[in-house]
């Protein structure tokens, strides 16, 4: 048999694990002929929630699934996890402003980031889910220096994949016609979901829409706000395409990129061509050559436009970073 993938998940209790680690157990992620082992954290007062969630994994009685492991120690749960999702942080809550629920989740991050230092595979890739994921993955980076820098993900592509839904029906295609939307910055209301570049069945998508002010407008503030949209409408926030967008994401990074596109991930910021600042985890348009390397698409032409939207979402992230400079 092939040995199994390691792959731990971070709050197993929650809304959006309720949803991938069923999908991971399908072969979603890894493909149907590769076992995986789930590693499974939870704080000590969701383990009970968590003893249910494995309760209706076992019953899934999913082949590919040959252990699962839960813990309320991250020591445990990361021990040689070649994958870790980290999914599990505090919310916001009410009349919590942005900054508290920096300072709040990062000491969480500050213990996951040790633990997988210490006990992960040499291997092992992160994926940080929890928000605010781009600071948060930042803390854990910060907190595990023996994993290499280009291990590091935090997840925009859900932002990428509301961008895709919104300009594909604004054109009346299927989303598989969009390509080339490139999600910058932050996972945050200021991120630029920059539509300059996307191509709808290959042509521009400013051409085939021809509405300039609809690009800048309603659409940018419908990707931005969508979270809370949904929020607004189903009285949770988005899960299941939450776990849909991490299984985009690890995929992604396990396959080559097709020729002329790219997907989205915040990774570390150095040395970027772009001249956004070292020292952030930013998200940007990405390919995967299939030699497992990761790398930033080089040589975009940004417009001024462009380059303002990309400068703010940046300096937020700098704000945010000053706000957990005791923890990096
Ligand atoms: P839930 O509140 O349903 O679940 C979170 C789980 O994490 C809970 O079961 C909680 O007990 C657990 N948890 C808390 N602290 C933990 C710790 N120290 N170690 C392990 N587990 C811990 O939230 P859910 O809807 O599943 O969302 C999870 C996270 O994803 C949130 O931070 C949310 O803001 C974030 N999101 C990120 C998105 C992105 O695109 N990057 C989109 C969706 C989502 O909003």
């Amino acid at each position: 048999m092939t040995d199994p993938i390691r792959v731990a998940v971070t709050g197993g209790a929650g809304q959006i694990a309720y949803s991938l680690l069923f999908r991971i157990g399908n072969g979603e992620l890894f493909g149907p002929d590769q076992p995986v082992i789930l590693q499974i954290l939870e704080i000590p007062q969701a383990m009970q929630a968590l003893e249910g969630v494995v309760m209706e994994l076992d019953d899934a009685a999913q082949p590919l699934v040959v252990d699962i492991i839960t813990s309320d120690d991250p020591n445990v749960a990361f021990k040689d996890a070649n994958w870790a999702i980290l999914v599990g942080g505090k919310p916001r809550g009410p009349g919590m402003e942005r900054a508290d629920l920096i300072a709040q989740n990062g000491p969480i991050f500050v213990d996951q980031g040790k633990a997988l230092n210490n006990n992960a595979a040499s291997d092992v890739r992160v994926v940080i889910v929890a928000n605010p994921c781009n600071s948060n993955g930042l803390v854990t980076k910060a907190n595990a220096p023996d994993i290499p820098a280009n291990r590091w993900f935090a997840m925009t592509r859900l932002d990428e994949n509301r961008a895709k839904a919104q300009l594909a029906k604004k054109a009346g295609v299927l989303t598989t016609d969009v390509t080339n939307v490139g999600i910058w910055g932050n996972h945050s209301a200021t991120q630029f979901p920059n539509f300059e570049h996307a191509l709808i069945g290959g042509k521009p998508a400013e051409k085939v829409i021809g509405d300039r002010a609809w690009l800048e407008g309603d659409f940018m503030t419908t990707v931005q706000k969508r979270g809370a949209a949904i929020i607004a409408a189903r009285g949770k926030s988005s899960a299941a395409s939450a776990a849909n967008a991490a299984l985009d994401t690890v995929r992604s990074l396990i396959t080559p990129t097709p020729a002329g596109d790219w997907f989205s991930a915040a990774i570390p910021s150095d040395g970027n061509p772009y001249g956004i600042a070292d020292g952030l985890l930013y998200s940007f348009p990405l390919r995967n050559d299939g030699n497992g390397n990761i790398s930033i698409v080089e040589g975009l032409e940004l417009s001024d436009y462009a380059k303002s939207k990309a400068k703010a979402t940046e300096t937020e992230l700098l704000d945010e970073r000053d706000a957990i400079k005791d923890l990096l």
